[in-house]
């Protein structure tokens, strides 16, 4: 693939943003390149996110992505916690008027792709970006931004009017912006996730979250006949110290209902991973000609299941600012694009948080935090309000 040494914008990853991000400047009639570190192969088979909300499949639908997902996805209208035995559920359509989707990262970034090399790209993998230079400056005739990358072991330049760094927690564009000017917020819990894929069909039609005193488990799914499950383990925990049965076991003990209502469907176990829980956030999220989305910026614990959808929100504000900036020349939308994209992601941040912490169970943690966990738990069980606020923000809110 050729690859011009000039663009209006630069982006740096490949991964859900900055995939997004290159379809709607498409749509704007502007131009990019896509850099991205891995091989096309990795980037497609990485298991991540699960859980669309309506506005990413509205996004997707709207950018011709849609044709797998609404024959493949599995529409979801609820979801049930089971709280120490009892169970809740989470009516989201009978309480708000919209579900979400059940269609994998892996699947939405697959499609991206094609689509986007059906277009001619540029984008480009194996491509790792190892500086951003020239990142103060205004925007426009007077200068651009430096994307210095290596591709088949040759040293390139790659000028653009805007650098968007989409390169995930772990990218360089975040360490770009100038130290003095970014102020960085986080969190690290005492806790991570082990998540497995299975050949087994689902055990209910919709994700059961549970938290027992042994701790958090999750049982979500990839399709009518794969499971994707998660179970609390202590930080560094190695995946290959759980046989498959404890691992069963265990989500069979954390997920069980009281009255003994509740099956689990077992199978082989295909794949075991450990991910540590982090909140994080970088603010503001641009610094002159680079501004950060998804990941790169901002980082949530999987229990609200947001990263990706944040991913998406974030692309989706930044695109409009710059198609207003190419159109008009008014960079007002860019200048708000920070302050705009943080509101939203301030909120994602607590709800994770939220859910996090009502579901996760520190062994020999502060009985006080325990007590307030399960009392958290009752006023979901008993209040229709408490239960509408939950939905709405595992749904997803407005942009
Ligand atoms: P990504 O997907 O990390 O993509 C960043 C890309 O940048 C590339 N890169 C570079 N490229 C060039 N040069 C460099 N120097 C580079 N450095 C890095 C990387 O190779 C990569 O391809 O970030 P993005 O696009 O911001 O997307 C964010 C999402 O991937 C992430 O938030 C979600 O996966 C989080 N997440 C979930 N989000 C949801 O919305 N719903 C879920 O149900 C959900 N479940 C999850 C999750 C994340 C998990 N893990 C493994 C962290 C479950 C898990 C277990
Ligand atoms: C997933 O299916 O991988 C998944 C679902 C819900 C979450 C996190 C992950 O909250």
């Amino acid at each position: 693939m050729s690859v011009p040494d000039r663009t209006t914008v630069a982006i740096v990853g490949s991964g859900p943003a900055g995939l997004l991000l290159s379809h709607l400047l498409v749509r704007q009639g502007i131009d990019s390149v896509v850099l991205e570190s891995r091989p096309r192969e990795r980037v497609e088979s990485r298991q991540r996110a699960g859980i669309l909300e309506h506005g990413t499949v509205d996004v997707l639908r709207e950018i011709g992505a849609d044709a797998r997902m609404d024959t493949q996805g599995m529409p979801h209208d609820g979801f049930a916690f089971h709280a120490h035995g009892e169970e809740i559920r989470v009516d989201m359509a009978a309480l708000t008027g919209r579900g979400v989707m059940i269609w994998a990262q892996t699947e939405v970034v697959r499609d991206l792709i094609a689509l986007r090399l059906e277009q001619g790209g540029p984008l480009l993998f194996s491509a790792e970006v190892s500086a951003v230079e020239k990142v103060d400056g205004p925007l426009g005739d007077d200068g651009q931004a430096v994307v210095r990358y290596t591709h088949d072991g040759v040293e390139h330049e790659l000028h653009a009017d805007v650098v968007v760094g989409c390169d995930g927690f772990h990218g360089v564009t975040r360490r770009a912006i100038p130290g003095e000017s970014v102020r960085t917020f986080e969190r690290v819990y005492p806790y991570s996730w082990l998540g497995i894929l299975a050949d087994a069909p689902p055990s209910s039609e919709e994700l059961v979250y549970a938290r027992h005193d042994r701790g958090f488990a999750l049982l979500s799914m990839r399709s009518p006949s794969v499971t994707r499950a998660y179970l609390q383990v202590p930080n560094d925990t190695d995946p290959s110290s759980w046989s498959h049965e404890a691992i069963w076991d265990e989500l069979e003990a954390r997920t069980a209902l009281a009255d003994g209502s509740f099956t689990l469907s077992r199978g082989p176990i295909t794949d075991v991973s450990v991910t540590p829980m982090r909140s994080y956030v970088a603010e503001p999220m641009r610094s002159g000609r680079v501004f950060l989305a998804g990941d790169a910026a901002h980082i949530v614990p999987p229990t609200g299941a947001k990263g990706l959808n944040l991913a998406v929100a974030d692309v989706q504000v930044l695109a409009e600012a710059l198609a207003s900036w190419r159109g008009t020349g008014s960079q007002e939308l860019l200048d708000a694009y920070s302050d705009t994209a943080l509101a939203r992601v301030w909120r994602a941040e607590h709800f994770s948080w939220t859910m996090t912490t009502m579901l996760h169970r520190v062994p020999d943690g502060d009985p006080f935090d325990d007590r307030l966990a399960r009392s958290h738990l009752r006023q979901v069980a008993s209040s229709q309000a408490y239960r509408t606020a939950i939905a709405e923000n595992y749904r997803g809110l407005p942009l």
